[in-house]
């Protein structure tokens, strides 16, 4: 039987685990990256560890989501990764090089290998045939140390793509279509390979807008083959010795088929606040707009931007209109100040923005109360964008620049023939702006510089057998990364400070949350279904932790945010029966007992609920590996004691 591309990259990599459907397996990880929002963490996790220089083949620090530098901290924050990549192996692109995972797919990808990434974006990679995976922070530092990530061998859907898209739809209105199609839950546990001779008309950045969103569908990653096309783009990097041909076996055999003809495919926006609300321009009609953002990890490459400049050019972007424009990288930016494009994008009025993911994370461009925001993003969800009641609508760029032209929610295929935008032959290369790290003889006389917002790891301890607590939170189904931890740029400063991060934990569905749980000591949270969903940002589960969240109890659960709940040594329990859900209010008083055999021998934990008379049955099943981690109290003590063995 033959093997799909998914599989025939994780079968080489395997280290540990059978190599079977639905069992756990560890795989060897030759690429991590980091960001900064992520970064500090993964770094203090790193030293904790003790290991000196980085194990993998190449391990890239990058500075691109808190660039606001509003206070000290983000500026102190930086020069300690910087100085922390230095010593110990790591590559570190500087503040301005741009946005991680536009410049990894430049820079530094190979198809065929693996990499994990402390940001859910990381399936970016996947454009360009890798096994692209955005993990915990604690995951990437134990992988950059050697150690092997694990993850559950996944359903393998097939995205059998023919014919190719009409003007002006974009590889941005694919990916809405497999949302629609398979919503923000649909990918949980699988990996969408894309195949198909549609494959061939789409260029490496059209396959990354595609793998980059897949992060949406809560997939472990998402893959294109490595073709011709790959091997253009590489060469145009001058980078094609790092080209292999990947591809399927034909007779591949795959857990779910879906076919879309992409000649069919037509302008589309997720609508608030979910990605998956997507609804065809028609549907929505002519809305009037107030603000279009343009770029992200999404859409932010040099062809996205030529395309936006095309349509910009020798216009004003509408009076009611504020439209920004990030590009991706200083690669992109610098092609587009040579090519004359970026000065046409500032002729029509754009506010042109640094190469990071400002507006994306809420940094910086919050819209206008109630405000209509379009934009090339991934997220929409309530609140990311710094205003509470703004309406962000996700769109491709081609929608977004027609539309600040306009004034109102325009479909591009309005706007008359659509020139054919080429990949160059040649990108500007130029990599001044990535630090290598020092040789390892020299590591000792480099020093750390930690600024006084750099607190350590929370302390954990080893699970206990019983606990007597309350119910600090009870909250609905689809509860994001964001409304656990909410960034912006108030509080994405502090995210190398747990102490301070977590007085904002929740507060965006309970001010009084933070508060509540530090006065109960130990608690548990209840929430439903796709608890988690989001971001990979581990301070979701380590400010939990610190305000000693003992067990989170739901529905179901996101991906990566299980991971980190189970890294971070909180018990991630699911109820038995959902209906059980509605058996538990705020301040219950709850009882739990018999933990340490119930997570060695894989039995349910029964959960009373004292306030209620009830005893609720709850599911917690781990892999071996995961119960010793939730026995010694997190995935750091854990890999301390058997670096100790
Ligand atoms: C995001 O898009 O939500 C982020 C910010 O990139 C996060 C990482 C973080 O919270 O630092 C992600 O997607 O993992
Ligand atoms: Fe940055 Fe936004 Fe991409 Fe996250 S989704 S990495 S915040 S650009």
């Amino acid at each position: 039987m033959g093997l799909t591309l998914t599989e025939k990259i994780l079968k080489a990599h395997t280290v540990d685990g059978v190599f079977e459907k639905g069992k756990e397996i560890g795989i060897r990880i030759d690429q991590t990256l980091t960001q900064d929002a992520t970064g500090t963490m993964a770094y203090l996790e790193f030293e904790a560890i003790g290991i000196p220089r980085v194990q993998t083949e190449r391990s890239v620090a990058y500075i691109d989501h808190n660039t606001l530098q509003s206070g000290f901290e983000n500026a102190d924050d930086h020069r300690f990764i910087g100085s922390i990549a230095k010593k110990h192996g790591i590559y570190f692109s500087r503040p301005g090089n741009g946005i991680c995972h536009q410049v990894h797919l430049e820079r530094f990808g190979i198809p065929g290998k693996t990499l994990i990434g402390s940001d859910s974006h990381t399936p970016t990679g996947g454009g360009i045939g890798m096994i692209a995976i955005g993990a915990g922070g604690l995951d990437v530092a134990v992988a950059m140390g050697g150690g092997a990530y694990y993850i559950t061998y996944p359903k393998i859907v097939k995205v059998n793509l023919t014919g190719s898209l009409s003007s002006w739809c974009a590889a941005k209105d694919v990916i809405l279509e497999v949302l629609k199609r398979m919503s923000v839950k649909g990918g949980v546990g699988k990996v969408i390979e894309y195949t198909g001779e549609g494959v061939k008309s789409l260029s490496v950045p059209e396959r990354a807008t595609i793998t980059n969103m897949g992060a949406e569908l809560g997939a472990t990653t998402s893959i294109f083959p490595s073709d011709e096309t790959t091997r253009q783009f590489l060469k145009a990097q001058k980078r094609e010795d790092a080209w292999t041909p990947l591809c399927a076996d034909e007779d591949a055999v795959y857990d779910e088929v879906i076919d879309i003809d992409l000649s069919k495919i037509e302008p589309m926006a997720a609508c608030p606040h979910m990605p998956d609300n997507v609804k065809t321009l028609s549907e929505i009609g002519e809305m009037k707009i107030d603000q279009v953002c343009i770029g992200s990890c999404t859409n932010s490459s040099l062809q996205d931007m030529m395309k936006v400049a095309h349509i910009l050019e020798g216009k004003t972007v509408h009076p009611d209109v504020s439209l920004s424009i990030a590009p991706g990288s200083k690669q992109v930016l610098n092609m587009l100040a040579k090519n004359g494009a970026l000065s046409v994008m500032i002729d029509a009025g754009a506010r042109i923005l640094e190469s990071a993911c400002g507006p994306c994370i809420g940094m910086g461009q919050s819209p206008n109360s109630g405000g209509i925001s379009l934009r090339t993003f991934n997220r929409n969800f309530e609140g990311r964008s710094g205003t509470k009641d703004g309406q962000i609508y996700l769109v491709s760029p081609e929608v977004a620049a027609a539309s600040a032209i306009k004034g109102f929610l325009t479909d591009p295929r309005t706007l008359g023939d659509m020139p054919e935008f080429k990949m160059p032959d040649e990108f500007i290369i130029n990599d001044n702006m990535i630090e290598k790290p020092c040789d390892e003889k020299d590591m000792d006389s480099v020093e750390i510089l930690r600024g006084p917002n750099i607190k350590p790891f929370p302390k954990t301890e080893p699970l206990a057998d019983s606990v007597e607590c309350k119910c600090s939170l009870k909250v609905e189904d689809n509860i994001t990364t964001d409304h656990i931890m909410p960034a912006g740029a108030k509080i994405l400063p502090l995210r190398s400070n747990i102490p301070a991060i977590s007085n904002h934990c929740f507060t965006v569905c309970d001010e009084e949350f933070p508060q509540r749980a530090k006065e109960m000591g130990k608690s548990i949270i209840v929430g439903g279904a796709n608890y988690g969903q989001g971001s990979s940002r581990e301070h979701a589960a380590l400010a939990p932790l610190y305000l000693g969240v003992k067990a989170v109890v739901v529905k179901s659960f996101a991906r990566i945010h299980r991971a980190n709940l189970i890294n971070a040594g909180i018990l991630p329990l699911t109820f038995k029966n959902e209906a059980d859900y509605d058996k538990f209010d705020l301040n219950d008083e709850i009882s739990m007992n018999n933990l340490i055999d119930s997570i060695k021998y894989g039995k349910n934990i029964i959960i009373t609920n004292k306030t209620k008379g009830v005893d609720i049955e709850c599911e917690c099943e781990l892999s071996e590996r995961a119960k010793e981690i939730v026995l010694s109290g997190g995935l750091l003590s854990y890999t301390k004691a058997q670096l100790g063995k």
